[in-house]
């Protein structure tokens, strides 16, 4: 796979990363590069707010469920409110979806993008200091410009995706991109305030010796192979490695090779992952990096999402791996 053509020395902010980008590609990528600063800056608050989370009451569950049933965590209700209003701040996305919604909202603006975000995956982990993320997905709205948005817009498979990243809010603070050209990956300098280019054109090695899964689901997986697949790994000595975060265990895989998987249960047939919030700028991040995703039948980037809050099983990572199951 060809990768990143931007030859941009490690260190440089992120800002001037996108601005090198808008550089060489000015008329395309113009108001993404602005769109990707909001995203960046929202990133940021909600960073802050992650580290003061010990200390104020603003941990812990909201009491309400989102539109998947699960609680809300306070802090996902924050880090929701901090995108969404990054976003409508910017004249460049025209509306965005989150996992934490019904519903999408239409910025009513002529800006060309809609962005799909899980605005703080992992929630759970929050409370006993764990590492956890934000996801985001953009894409180039489908009705003219200046229209009122409509479903469609949204309801967008992941090949269509422009750019795609997720922040870990981890041990140190990350944010990964990828435009479509290879992956990169910036680490908060919180001093600075800044994201500095950390790691250079990610690339996933093709096998490796780590598998994620919820061991807990094994006795009521659905999927033949992949039970087949985890005995194999077991014999195999590999090592099992399950944070429960999805973008840390995606992180970790990605850069040391491994396999996650979260397979349809009894309990979820269709698998408990996101298509729209989750899964999709995961698939476009990890095949830039030269690894695939699939759902067991079919590449994820290539599956038609039908519902805003769509389901899916998820087998991503190095691609030797995750051939395996597909
Ligand atoms: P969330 O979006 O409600 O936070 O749920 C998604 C999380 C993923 O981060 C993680 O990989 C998975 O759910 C863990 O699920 P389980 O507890 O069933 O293993
Ligand atoms: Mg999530």
């Amino acid at each position: 796979m060809e990768h990143s053509k931007i030859a941009l020395p490690i260190g440089i902010t992120l800002d001037r990363f996108i601005k090198n980008i808008d550089n060489l590609q000015p008329n395309t990528i113009g108001e993404l590069s602005q769109l990707l600063r909001d995203i960046a800056l929202a990133s940021k608050v909600v960073n802050r707010e992650m580290n003061k989370a010990g200390l104020v009451d603003i941990i812990g569950n909201y009491g309400n469920q989102n539109s998947t049933g699960e609680e809300q965590q306070k802090l996902d209700i924050l880090a929701n409110i901090r995108f969404t209003r990054a976003l409508s701040k910017g004249k460049e996305a025209c509306g965005v979806i989150s996992e934490e919604t019904e519903d999408f909202i239409d910025f009513n603006n002529k800006g060309s993008y809609v962005v799909a975000i899980d605005p703080l995956d992992g929630s759970s982990n929050i409370d006993v200091n764990v590492s956890v993320g934000s996801i985001f997905s953009i894409y180039k709205r489908i009705t003219p410009n200046g229209t009122p948005l409509t479903k469609k817009d949204f309801l967008q498979k992941g090949i269509n995706q422009v750019a795609a990243g997720y922040i870990l809010y981890g041990t140190s603070t990350m944010l990964v991109l990828t435009l479509g050209d290879g992956v990169c990956g910036f680490t908060y300098e919180s001093t600075l305030g800044e994201y500095v280019l950390s790691h250079k054109d990610i690339e996933i090695p093709d096998t490796g010796s780590i598998y994620s899964i919820n061991d807990g689901l094994n006795n009521f997986i659905m999927n033949k192979t992949v039970i087949e697949y985890i005995n194999d790994c077991r014999k195999q000595k590999l090592t099992a490695r399950y944070i429960g975060s999805l973008v840390a265990d995606f992180h970790r895989n990605l850069l040391k090779g491994g396999i996650y998987l979260y397979p349809e249960t009894i309990q979820s047939p269709e698998g408990k992952l996101r298509l729209l919030f989750e899964c999709n700028a995961l698939a476009f991040i990890v095949e830039q990096a030269g690894g695939k995703a699939t759902n067991g039948k079919n590449r994820i980037m290539e599956v038609e999402p039908l519902d805003f809050h769509q389901k899916s099983s998820l087998y991503i990572g190095s691609s030797q791996m995750v051939d395996q199951i597909a």
